[in-house]
């Protein structure tokens, strides 16, 4: 008997699975790979029900012959196993990013003379209407509020962009590459403190209020369903902490980063060319604690942002402190450096290791950029945070435009630097 692969990476099974089933049935013996947790989230699917779930629902439907575990995106080890006679899916992945698993099917089908079958996609009001759902379902705070705790456990680095607003939280939520056969995509998102006031026009320090970060956040939220981190500056007053902390945690907010730094913040980058004052451990601790025990979940993530190696002390002061404020019930430690070369991050990585295996690390390579997602994986860190970059390019970019106007009086001079104008509206969801 012939056999015949299909991969589904799916939560509903709707009319337009059921149709490729009820085809695959008509040429021989239908195999259903699910694809495993790790591959989902890569493929901008980010599960909202476990594998085991996802397996019986393609076993209810009773036109699976057999159901197996697709482990990768691409379907390399999988072909070269089964070597099916066939492999059936939608034609929807001939055009965008998905085009590239298509080719890796069909180099890998040549291989041993197996055949691609593609029956047209189903996309009808029935189905975007379960589509929708399910994105909608990714955006509630029950759901996206875990899901970088989720992340942490199911990538080996949580990749972070920051965002400050509606577009730019299309930009992380979409923006999907094809890199050497592989799909890739940011799984988290950064609301900077530095940028959110950036693009307020206001400074980094601490001057736009918790009202504006949060409507900051809203709007992103409104948009998109990766999980968030907040930049929480100092956290200021633990009064006031405590009760940011719920309200983050109500909103589905995933994390808050609070650096131990007190009085008049300034941003760290300038390190100690201002005056900076870092707080005692025992203050920042006590900090740490109050905002646990206002938690009402297990989601919600307080990550402890260390300052020392900022302001030049000795490493060993900044492994005191990651110790004792993971004692105090952080969540996370972020470790921060100012410094071109990651050294003194990857030594505080390695010696935080050896006593602490567990704990996430987080860094934001600004300065010392040239190290890779691998490397800082490697060395035990668990979320790396793009901090800037994203504000960095737009502003000149929009500068330079806005100067060209001036001289030219009009626009059509900078028109060939302009992204289309449809090519805009595409990002934006109509419902
Ligand atoms: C921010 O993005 O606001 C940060 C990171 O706090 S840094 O600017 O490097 O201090
Ligand atoms: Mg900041």
């Amino acid at each position: 008997m012939r056999k015949i692969y299909t991969c589904f990476c799916t939560d509903v099974i709707h009319e337009g699975h059921l149709n490729i089933l009820n085809e695959a049935k008509k040429y021989g013996q239908v195999i259903v790979g699910v694809l495993a947790d790790e591959a989902m989230v890569r493929y901008n699917r980010f599960p909202t029900i476990s594998l085991d779930e996802r397996i019986d629902i393609i076993k209810a439907t009773g036109l699976a012959d057999k159901v197996m575990i697709q482990h990768d995106i691409m379907y390399d080890a999988v072909l070269t196993e089964l070597k099916p006679d066939y492999v059936i899916h939608g034609d929807n992945w001939q055009n965008g990013p998905e085009s590239a698993i298509r080719e890796n099917v069909l180099n890998n089908l040549k291989k041993y003379g197996g055949q691609l079958i593609e029956v047209p996609y189903t996309y009808n009001d029935k189905v975007k209407k379960i589509d929708d759902r399910m994105k909608e379902k990714l955006a509630m705070p029950e759901f996206r509020r875990k899901r970088l705790r989720q992340l942490i456990k199911l990538c080996p680095i949580v990749k972070t962009l920051e965002v400050h607003s509606g577009l730019t939280g299309l930009i992380a939520e979409k923006t999907i590459v094809e890199n050497n056969g592989e799909l890739d995509q940011f799984d988290a998102m950064w609301i900077s403190s530095l940028c959110d006031s950036t693009a307020k026009g206001k400074p980094d320090i601490e001057l736009v209020d918790m009202s504006s970060r949060i409507r900051t956040i809203d709007d992103v939220m409104d948009v998109t369903t990766k999980p968030i981190i907040l930049d929480g500056d100092t956290g200021g007053l633990v009064e006031h902490f405590v009760y940011n902390v719920r309200t983050l945690e109500r909103m589905g907010v995933s994390a808050v980063i609070i650096e131990d730094k007190t009085g008049l913040k300034k941003n760290s980058l300038f390190g100690t060319e201002v005056e900076q004052t870092q707080d005692t451990i025992e203050n920042f601790c006590a900090k740490i604690k109050a905002g646990k025990q206002a938690l009402r979940t297990d989601d919600f993530m307080i990550i402890a942002r260390i300052e020392s190696l900022i302001l030049e002390k000795p490493m060993d002061e900044a492994l005191e402190r990651a110790f004792a404020y993971v004692k105090a019930g952080a969540d996370g430690i972020m470790i921060h450096s100012r410094k071109k070369q990651p050294d003194e991050i990857l030594e505080f990585c390695r010696l935080f290791r050896e006593k602490n295996k567990s704990t996430p690390i987080v860094v934001v390579p600004t300065s010392f950029n040239s190290i890779t997602e691998e490397e800082l994986a490697k060395a035990g860190v668990n979320i790396v945070i793009y901090a800037n970059q994203l504000t960095r390019s737009a502003f000149p970019a929009m500068q330079e435009t806005a100067v060209e106007i001036l001289k030219n009086h009009r626009a059509l001079e900078v028109d060939s630097k302009l992204m289309p104008f449809k090519d805009i509206i595409r990002l934006i969801d109509e419902l």
